[in-house]
């Protein structure tokens, strides 16, 4: 039995969730188009006859103007302490660049990976210039992926099962992730609100279980700014009944979902409603 913890870090944005959700056949980490969408470490478990593979989802690494973004950063820069594997995730369809290279420069690349994602959205030629420029990283192995598509996902998984070392489960059989369900349930919400709202909102947006009594379900959500109230509640209500509908929907039928909306001043740049906020 070959068992380890495989870390993806990378830039905002670049798939790294998609990525751990292709990787497991399922979704564990929320998704969306907007950077800076993970804030915590989750992990994704696969138990296969020969090996369990752990994947661990980190934010990306960015230059925090914030006290969140400076937890986030320091939350994945944890993440990279003992790991068997670490694979630098880069987007083929973004210019490779000094975002990259900064993480880069936090990791021992000779036994690193370098997995190039999104290769469904470039054009051959423009593919294989991306390789070009990756190259000078000096990782381990070069892996180009769609995390939509699943294109390179199978072969990913071989290697990186083949590369961990010779040990113990580290989770039960049947784990598909370390999440606590009410995080899960928080970070869907967030998710959608995501989905929905625009410009600088996301940022400023944090969810929350505040009672869990089945199926009845209570999710603060929490903005920064009494404004912002109005643009998540949305005219009549009807952004925050979306959000409802669309996070239910991936939910055991019969929960019951209540929404509300709460103004946290400033909470983004406060280091102790950072903590507070499980961040
Ligand atoms: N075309 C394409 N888009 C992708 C792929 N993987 C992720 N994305 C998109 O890239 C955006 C960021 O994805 P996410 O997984 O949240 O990135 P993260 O911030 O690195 O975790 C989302 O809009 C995804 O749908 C891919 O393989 N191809
Ligand atoms: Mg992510």
């Amino acid at each position: 039995m070959r068992s380890g913890f495989i870390t993806l870090v990378g830039r905002p944005n670049v798939g790294k969730s998609s990525l751990v959700n292709a990787m497991c056949g399922r979704k564990v980490s929320i998704v969306s188009d907007k950077p800076q969408t993970t804030r915590h470490r989750v992990m994704g478990v696969i138990t296969r006859p020969d090996a369990q593979l752990v994947f661990v989802d980190t934010p990306g690494l960015h230059k925090p103007v914030t006290a969140l973004g400076e937890r986030v950063n320091a939350t994945a820069l944890e993440s990279l302490a003992d790991v068997d594997v670490t694979c630098l995730v880069i987007d083929a369809t973004m210019a490779y660049g000094s975002g990259d290279q900064w993480v880069a420069s936090h990791l021992n690349m000779a036994n690193s990976i370098v997995v190039l994602n999104k290769i469904d959205a470039v054009k051959q030629h423009k593919l294989l210039a991306q390789l070009a420029a990756v190259s000078s990283l000096g990782a381990a192995e070069y892996f180009p992926v769609s995390a939509r598509t699943g294109q390179g996902v199978p072969a990913l998984l071989e290697y990186l099962a083949g590369r961990l070392p010779e040990g113990p489960m580290y989770f039960p059989e049947d784990t598909v992730s370390d999440q606590p369900e009410e995080q899960w349930v928080a970070e869907l919400v967030r998710e959608q609100l995501l989905a929905v709202t625009h410009d600088e909102l996301p940022y400023s947006i944090a969810t929350r279980v505040s009672e869990w009594e089945w199926p009845r379900i209570r999710v603060e959500i929490i903005v920064e700014r009494e404004s912002q109230k109005g643009m998540v509640i949305g005219k009549g209500g009807l952004v925050l009944k979306e959000v409802g509908k669309r996070a239910r929907a991936q939910l055991p039928e019969g929960c019951f979902l209540e929404l509300f909306v709460k103004v946290d001043k400033d909470w983004q740049r406060r280091p102790d409603r950072v903590e507070r906020l499980g961040y």
